[in-house]
């Protein structure tokens, strides 16, 4: 079961995990260098089954990078909190106000100025995506950038988007974990082209991050799959600095005494004009049956 990569990396951490001090405090096991592929040519849905993956969640903040938005705002208004965290933790220390991340989120989605003072995470994935500023001050859209050359020049070595913009990066709210996307089309020569994804990814938290950033790939995968009528081949995942946090070590484990299931399927209920098309609702899994969610509190 293809789930046993990601297992047995945790098992690798738990065992052989090189203990450090990290920028959050909390510390974490450690590995560098890690790669997972997944096959999802049979349009397999990669959501690990030995915890509930709360994909939904993941693939809304996949559109919404796609939206180039960078204001939690749009996501709240998602019933999405991931993100909350950090614009709150500005929000505590430079204004000293005590506030609960309930309050917090209730006055960014009512009031839109509050919105904009507090509620952005700087010059993010979505900006660096859609509308990355080079030097000169124009603006380059990279997925469309991607389409266009998968539908002209599927051979190129080039088709990569990037979110690690070194001038820029002072200013986001966190440094790009995800940061390279690059596609590759095998097949063309037998006539059976078949569209793969590898991401490079600098920094992937095991228990939280990493559930997420593979179901939601996949998703993107699939989304410009379909937007380019190639067929998905494979989605190949490379982490740098790969870690578990130590106040996770006990859910790792439980997690680990669980036998993966077969992971769902995935298919989209329309084609939508273009890649900004898409919607929640055009995401079908069928299959997905996990085990019972695990709790973990995240690193801020
Ligand atoms: N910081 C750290 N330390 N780890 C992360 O994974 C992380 N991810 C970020 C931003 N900063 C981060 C963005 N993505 C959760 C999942 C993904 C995510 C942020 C948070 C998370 O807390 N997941 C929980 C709850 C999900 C929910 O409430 O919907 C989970 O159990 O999956
Ligand atoms: P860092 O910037 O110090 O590396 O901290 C970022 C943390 O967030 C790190 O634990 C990795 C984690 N992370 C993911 O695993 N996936 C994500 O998509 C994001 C945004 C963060």
């Amino acid at each position: 079961h293809p789930e046993f990569q990601y297992l047995d990396l945790m098992t690798r951490l738990l065992e052989n995990g090189d203990r450090r001090i990290d920028r959050t405090g909390v510390g974490t096991l450690a590995t560098f260098g890690a790669m997972m592929r997944f096959d999802l040519s049979d349009g397999t849905f990669p959501v690990y089954t030995t915890k509930r993956v709360y994909w939904k969640t993941a693939v809304k903040e996949m559109l919404w990078f796609l939206t180039g938005q960078t204001n939690i705002r749009s996501l709240l208004r998602e019933n999405v909190r991931i993100w909350s965290d950090w614009p709150l933790a500005r929000y505590r220390k430079e204004t000293g106000i005590e506030i609960t991340q309930q309050e917090f989120e209730a006055q960014v989605v009512a009031d839109e100025e509050f919105a904009e003072a507090w509620g952005d995470l700087g010059p993010v994935y979505g900006k660096q995506w859609r509308r990355w500023i080079d030097q000169s001050g124009r603006e380059h859209d990279q997925i469309a950038t991607i389409i266009e050359t998968l539908r002209n020049n599927p051979s190129s070595r080039r088709m990569i988007f990037h979110a690690w913009n070194v001038g820029e990066l002072d200013q986001m709210a966190l440094h790009p974990c995800h940061m390279v996307y690059q596609f590759y089309v095998s097949g063309l020569d037998s006539g059976q082209p078949r569209l793969s994804l590898m991401v490079t990814q600098r920094s992937s938290d095991h228990m939280l991050g990493n559930p997420f950033n593979i179901c939601q790939q996949a998703a993107l995968l699939a989304m410009i799959a379909q937007q380019v009528d190639i067929p998905v081949g494979e989605l190949v995942w490379s982490g740098g600095d790969v870690h578990l946090y130590l106040n996770h070590v006990d859910q790792a484990k439980e997690q680990l005494t669980r036998v993966p299931r077969p992971f769902p399927k995935l298919t989209l209920a329309r084609k939508p004009a273009s890649i900004d098309g898409y919607r929640i609702e055009d995401f079908v899994v069928t299959g997905y049956d996990p085990y019972p969610p695990i709790e973990a509190p995240v690193a801020v």
